[in-house]
Formats: C-alpha cells, sequence, structure tokens
C-alpha cells in the first residue's frame, strides 16, 4: 500500500516511537551538536495579502501562531515576492533567481502543462543537499508535472514531497473544498480537467482529493519529518507551501465556521493552527533551538473574490498587479534566542531566501546569475539590507518593455501600469482588468515610506525639487541597467499544454479525463 505515513520497511519517515530515555538521548545529541548547521522550515501561505493577519493589522483575522511568530520574531514591513503570481513567485523563491531567468512566465503552470521549472535550475533544496540537509516540500508545488511528472519536487533537490502539483482550483471542485462533504461548496474551479491529485513523492495516493482532510494530513507528515530528521541528528529544509488561503477557501471540520471572518477567516485560521503544529514539532523534537523558521506569501490578494479573496490593507490592489499590493507581502523571520524580536523596515525579498540560507548553512553559492542577497545583517541585527533596489515584472513578462516599476530605497516609479481580473471587484478603477497597459514617461513617482498607498505622485504639482529629480534619474538608470543584463530563459509556459500529461491515478483509463479518479491509498 502506498502510504506516506506507514511506518515500514523502507520508509524514508519510518520513526518507531520513542521512549522518555530515547527523548533524552535525543536531547543530549541536539546539544553536542553545536556546530551543526541550522535547520530550516519556510513557510509560504497562497494569495495572502499584506493586511490580512492581526499582526498586520487586519482587525478580525485570527493568527494566533503567526502573531506569536511576529511578536518574539523579525516582522518585516518592506517584503516583496518575485512576481504577483503563484508560479514566477516560488520559481525565484527556491532558485534566488527572477522567473524572467528560470522561463516561469507568462502566467502560471496548468495540470497539462508541458514546461516546468528547468531541471537546470538549482534549488535552495539542492543547495542544501551540498551540506547533507533532508529536504522535503509539504503542499502546493506549482513548478510543473510534465511528462511522468518530469518536474515533480523529487527532481529538483526535495528527498519527499507531499501535496499538490499546483492551484486547488485547477481541477472540478464540486463538494471537495467543504465540511461536511454534502454541503454546497462555493464556486466549482476548473472544468474540463482531471480531478486534483494528492501526491506522494511520484505518486497519486488520492484523486480527487479530499480538501478537509488535507491540512491534518499535511501536518503529521511535517512531524513525521522533523522527528525523523531530529532522531538522525540531520540538518534539514522543510518548505512548507500551503493551499492557504487561495480561492477555493476550504477548512476541516475543526476550523470550519470558527473565524469572525467567514471562509477566508477560516481558511487563514487552518493555516495558522498549521503554524502552531510546525513550532510544537519543532519544540518537541528539541531542534527549535537550532532552526530558523520564516514565513511569507507568494502574491496579494485576489479581491476578485471579493469578502472570500484577501485583503492588502493600506497597499494598493492585489494580485496580478505590480502595484504595492500584488507583491508586498506579510514576511517574519522566526529564531528565539537568535533573532531580536522586532520589526525591520529594510527592504528583502523571496529572491534573498537561497542566498541567506547558503550563507547561513555555510554552502557556497551556485555558479548562476542570482538576484538575491544575503539578508544575514537584516537577521542577526548587525547591519542595513544588502538590497537597495527592487524590480518589479507583471504576469507576462517581456523583452521589449522590461521591468514595469522600480522601487529604489524609499522610492518607487511605475514606467507601466497594469490592472488585473484578479485584482477587480474593489472601488479603485486602476486594479480592475479592464485597466489596460499605460506607459508612463516620465513614470510615476512615489515615496513609499510617507505614502506606502501610492496615492500621491511625486512628479504631479508644482515644485518638482532637484532631489526628487535626481530620485527621477537614478530609477531610470536602474531599469535600463538591469533590463540590460537580464537574459529571457525559454518560456516554460509558451510550450503549451497537453492534455495527455495531466495526473492521472489510472493512467490507462478512459475516457479521459472523469476516469481518472482513486480511492484514497494512504
Ligand atoms: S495562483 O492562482 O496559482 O496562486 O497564481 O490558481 O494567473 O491565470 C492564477 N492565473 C489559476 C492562479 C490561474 C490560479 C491563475
Ligand atoms: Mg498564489
Amino acid at each position: 500500500m502506498l502510504c506516506p505515513f506507514a511506518r515500514g520497511q523502507g520508509d524514508p519517515l519510518a520513526m518507531p516511537s520513542l521512549g522518555p530515555s530515547a527523548l533524552f538521548l535525543l536531547l543530549l545529541s541536539s546539544v553536542g551538536s553545536a556546530n551543526q548547521p541550522p535547520n530550516f522550515v519556510l513557510i509560504f501561505a497562497d494569495d495572502l495579502g499584506f493586511g490580512d493577519l492581526a499582526s498586520y493589522g487586519h482587525p478580525t483575522s485570527a493568527t494566533p501562531n503567526l502573531d506569536k511568530m511576529a511578536a518574539s520574531g523579525l516582522r518585516f514591513t518592506d517584503f516583496y515576492s518575485s512576481s504577483p503570481v503563484c508560479s514566477p513567485s516560488r520559481a525565484a523563491l527556491l532558485t534566488g533567481r527572477f522567473q524572467t531567468r528560470s522561463g516561469v512566465y507568462p502566467g502560471v503552470f496548468y495540470p497539462g502543462s508541458r514546461g516546468g521549472l528547468p531541471l537546470a535550475e538549482v534549488t535552495v533544496a539542492e543547495v542544501l543537499k551540498g551540506r547533507g540537509y533532508a529536504t522535503a516540500v509539504v503542499g502546493k508545488w506549482h513548478l510543473g508535472f510534465g511528462p511522468n511528472g518530469t518536474f515533480l519536487p523529487t527532481n529538483q533537490g526535495f528527498d519527499h514531497f507531499f501535496g499538490v502539483p499546483y492551484s486547488h482550483d485547477q481541477g472540478p471542485c464540486q463538494n471537495l473544498t467543504c465540511f461536511p462533504p454534502d454541503t454546497r461548496c462555493f464556486g466549482t474551479c476548473d472544468q474540463g480537467v482531471v480531478t486534483v491529485p494528492l501526491i506522494w513523492n511520484q505518486t497519486i495516493v488520492e484523486q480527487p482529493l479530499s480538501f478537509p482532510r488535507l491540512q491534518p494530513r499535511y501536518n503529521a507528515f511535517a512531524r513525521d519529518f522533523i522527528a525523523d530528521c531530529a532522531r538522525r541528528n540531520q540538518p534539514f529544509l522543510l518548505y512548507y507551501a500551503s493551499h492557504h488561503t487561495h480561492y477555493p477557501q476550504f477548512a476541516s471540520q475543526e476550523y470550519t465556521g470558527q473565524s469572525p471572518r467567514g471562509p477566508f477567516g477560516d481558511a487563514l485560521l487552518e493555516f495558522d493552527g498549521s503554524v502552531g503544529h510546525l513550532l510544537q514539532a519543532l519544540q518537541v523534537n528539541g531542534v527549535q533551538k537550532n532552526t530558523l523558521v520564516f514565513f511569507t506569501a507568494d502574491n496579494g490578494p485576489e479581491t476578485m473574490r471579493m469578502s472570500r479573496g484577501g485583503s492588502s490593507g493600506i497597499l494598493k490592489c492585489g494580485k496580478g498587479t505590480t502595484y504595492e499590493g500584488g507583491v508586498r507581502e506579510p514576511a517574519v523571520a522566526y529564531w528565539p534566542g537568535r533573532i531580536t524580536p522586532g520589526v525591520t523596515h529594510e527592504m528583502a525579498s523571496t529572491l534573498d531566501i537561497l542566498p541567506t540560507l547558503a550563507a547561513m548553512a555555510g554552502v557556497p553559492l551556485p555558479n548562476v546569475t542570482l538576484d538575491g542577497y544575503d539578508l544575514s545583517p537584516v537577521l542577526f541585527g548587525s547591519g542595513k539590507s544588502p538590497r537597495r533596489v527592487m524590480f518589479y515584472y507583471p504576469p507576462s513578462p517581456n523583452q521589449l518593455l522590461g521591468v514595469f516599476a522600480v522601487r529604489y530605497q524609499k522610492y518607487k516609479a511605475h514606467f507601466f501600469t497594469q490592472g488585473a481580473f484578479h485584482s477587480g471587484m474593489t472601488p479603485d478603477a486602476d486594479c480592475q482588468g479592464t485597466a489596460l497597459l499605460k506607459a508612463h514617461d516620465p513614470p510615476l513617482l512615489f515615496d513609499l515610506d510617507s505614502d506606502p498607498a501610492e496615492n500621491y505622485n511625486l512628479l504631479q504639482g508644482s515644485t518638482v525639487g532637484p532631489d526628487v529629480l535626481a530620485v527621477l534619474k537614478e530609477t531610470r538608470f536602474q531599469k535600463a541597467l538591469f533590463d540590460k543584463q537580464m537574459e529571457f530563459g525559454e518560456s516554460q509556459l509558451a510550450r503549451g499544454m497537453d492534455p495527455s500529461l495531466e495526473p492521472c491515478c489510472a493512467p490507462q483509463c478512459g475516457p479521459k479525463p472523469s476516469c481518472c479518479s482513486c480511492a484514497s491509498t494512504s
């Protein structure tokens, strides 16, 4: 039987239960490993906005564990994802390179996509394997499936994968996302493709998967992975890529109806609960003193879902746009005893994760062009962020236009703006899908420290001083320099789709896609 939790022979996560004396030995052994490189837990939320957490000002969100992390960790106010949509932002997180280099554009991967994150790209998991790390990803991959699962995480440096290869709305989801199961779920998601599979390493263990059952299974998998690594005294990278709070929102029985914020709040509460489970697993296994936990999200809120779609708070627009709401995200670095609690306004990005973890683990950087920096000075309070500039690509970047916007220190210049259907349904016309691509010459220029909402163009009005003109010149220079050196990799999304590549638990069955249905084997 194919069961991720089976503790049989040959199971990579097999673990005997530990008695008190074994636990004592385990604690001793972790004390004795002071020069062992740290463990890393990367927590990545999906479509979660800058204004969605209580610790970022939301009045009704219930996120006690994330708030605890924020209160006893380092909370970022100026942290950026590399893209306002999912696949490219994940590609950048894992490679430290803009999605344009790896070819993860335009848009996002679909179940039958031919392409994926190229195997030649070096992921943070592959980097850390160079120092003997155990690596696992739990949750949403969204960097391709491809022929025979070519692009699955197990071919990108991860020892284990337990999760979904793409977004959970990329398949028919009638009655799959709500509890109790016979209630009418909200939305039907994508029709005409296979139902969403749950995959363990390379094998489909359930199709369609039951979403209200999913989070408890993820929690158990993550706990077993942490326990197994702790027992073997092996450093680890756990990349926990939650489906929450992406549409369609779901939650297990424990969390359904528990939040004052409705289905979005329930999904967020369940996500927060899983963060609590992770922190507890670190504690129980005695590795919390040697583990950096880093939390952020892939892109801004999908306001087209209205009250189910999340909030960018004070920031403008959301998912799919290069306004702040599309890419600026909550982020917390948590390592009690090593990282001083506080708030930082230093600029940082998901692009910086790979260089930072590599430095902390003492492994060399891959021999490729990186777009990230080592954030150690920010995390450990020894200095300023090495990142002075951030570049903003739209979901469909091209070489002709280059980056849409540049942030230089506290200033942001928009050279192009465009709305997105994902950012619709708010009163701001600039965010809507009907707001067409617009070039700005001179660019729209904002001071994000005094005007984070991007309301007041510094170049509008009578008095434009020399300081502002100097900034204008600098942002133009930065854009030109960046666009000139950027090498676009071959587009993986332009390779198109082939329905026969969609994951199917019964490969020889017919007619597809409806025959691809198998009961749980876990
Ligand atoms: S995303 O959401 O994967 O979190 O970016 O589920 O951009 O066309 C985005 N898109 C399906 C999605 C499609 C998604 C798109
Ligand atoms: Mg997303």
